[in-house]
């Protein structure tokens, strides 16, 4: 067929046609999903959310009798976000679960490639030993699992352990770079004394000639930010400084080698606002996760369709904001937030925007 440049086949059956004969091939035509793949904005497909921890604390403490933590090798409720299901994400990017360790139990030491957050819900004084280091856990606490590290759990008191987990798992598989290995045994020997990684690196001060290990270089060396003193900073802050009209009172967890966040691939802040705090409308492109962990309040959400959602919440309940909604925050009462989103991975690849308003 003879053709000058400008001259097209108009004829949609002919196009079709084409597509049938290339199609055997593997080759399919661009202009037909362009707009798809390359939107003009992020089109999220996650939907704002809020997991009601009263409600349903008593399925995770159901699911302690229905199997063992050794036998599920880790008893979790998934939170899957309603537009997700069976893709283990609470956002479009992050896995989200409640994990619960009854008295006496061991969740067996293994290691992966996926790095994960421990957020304490409930329960006072359950250990995770991270690496060769326990660190028993309280309300409020952010424990860090970095990536490739051995660790296990275990509940020596007498009351049950719930926490949130949070995982890179969908970024990892993108990548197609999932690892996973068993321990021999059901716990990682313990060679370093509890505190140890707080002293050495989370009191402004580092070891002299500190290097990072090998296999966790991006993570910090800090890997229990306790609530106790997070909590000492909201408090005093809030008091003596500017409440940020976007963010109220925001501060990043940091890793103290480099200032970067506290792990590579998930941020984590926390945020104090003041009884009856409007924060101003702000959009960013991670998927984001809170935990309210004192006080109560709403977050209005605007969708980038312009679909909007209210979300009530009050104490240890888990909710999420897509990315790039619209969303501003409400504080009834002197609220604490914990947050969490995919951000520290956006960044690194360049992908990050914000628009405030
Ligand atoms: C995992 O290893 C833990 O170690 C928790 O506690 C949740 C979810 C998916 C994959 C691995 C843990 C997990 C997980």
């Amino acid at each position: 067929m003879e053709m000058k440049s400008g001259e097209v086949v108009r004829n949609a059956q002919e196009r079709q046609d084409f597509y049938g004969r290339i199609n055997p091939h593997n080759l399919a035509p661009l202009w037909e999903v362009l707009k798809g793949i390359v939107p003009a904005q992020p089109k999220p497909e996650m939907v704002p959310y809020v997991w009601d921890f009263d409600a349903l604390k008593k399925f995770v403490l159901e699911s302690g009798g229905l199997l063992t933590a050794e036998e599920a090798e880790r008893r979790v409720l998934v939170l899957e976000n309603p537009t997700l299901r069976g893709k283990s994400l609470i956002t479009d990017v992050l896995y989200g679960g409640w994990q619960l360790i009854m008295p006496g139990e061991v969740a067996p030491a293994h290691r992966h490639s996926q790095s994960a957050l421990r957020y304490v819900l409930e329960g006072e004084g359950a250990y995770t030993a991270v690496h060769g280091e326990k660190t028993s856990m309280k309300p409020g606490d952010f424990v860090i699992t970095p990536a490739w590290t051995w660790h296990d759990h275990g509940n020596e008191t007498d009351q049950p352990m719930i926490w949130l987990d949070v995982l890179d798992v969908s970024i990892v598989a993108h990548f197609r770079g999932q690892f996973r290995e068993e321990w021999t045994d059901k716990r990682f020997p313990v060679s370093r004394p509890e505190g140890d990684a707080l002293t050495r690196y989370g009191s402004g001060l580092m070891p002299i000639d500190y290097k990072p290990a090998a296999d966790s270089q991006l993570t910090s060396p800090v890997f229990n930010y306790p609530y106790e003193r997070t909590r000492e900073v909201m408090y005093r802050l809030s008091r003596t400084g500017e409440a940020d009209p976007h963010h109220g009172y925001k501060l990043r967890y940091v890793n103290p080698v480099d200032g970067g966040w506290a792990m590579p691939t998930i941020a984590t802040w926390m945020q104090w606002l003041p009884k009856g705090f409007n924060t101003q409308s702000w959009q960013c492109t991670d998927g984001l996760g809170f935990v309210c962990k004192e006080g109560r309040g709403e977050t209005r959400v605007t969708m980038p369709d312009g679909s909007q959602t209210v979300l009530t919440w009050k104490a240890n309940d888990t909710f999420v904001v897509p990315g790039w909604a619209r969303h501003t925050h409400h504080a009834s009462e002197e609220t604490v937030l914990f947050g969490f989103s995919d951000r520290s991975a956006q960044e690194k690849l360049g992908l990050w925007r914000e628009k405030k308003h």
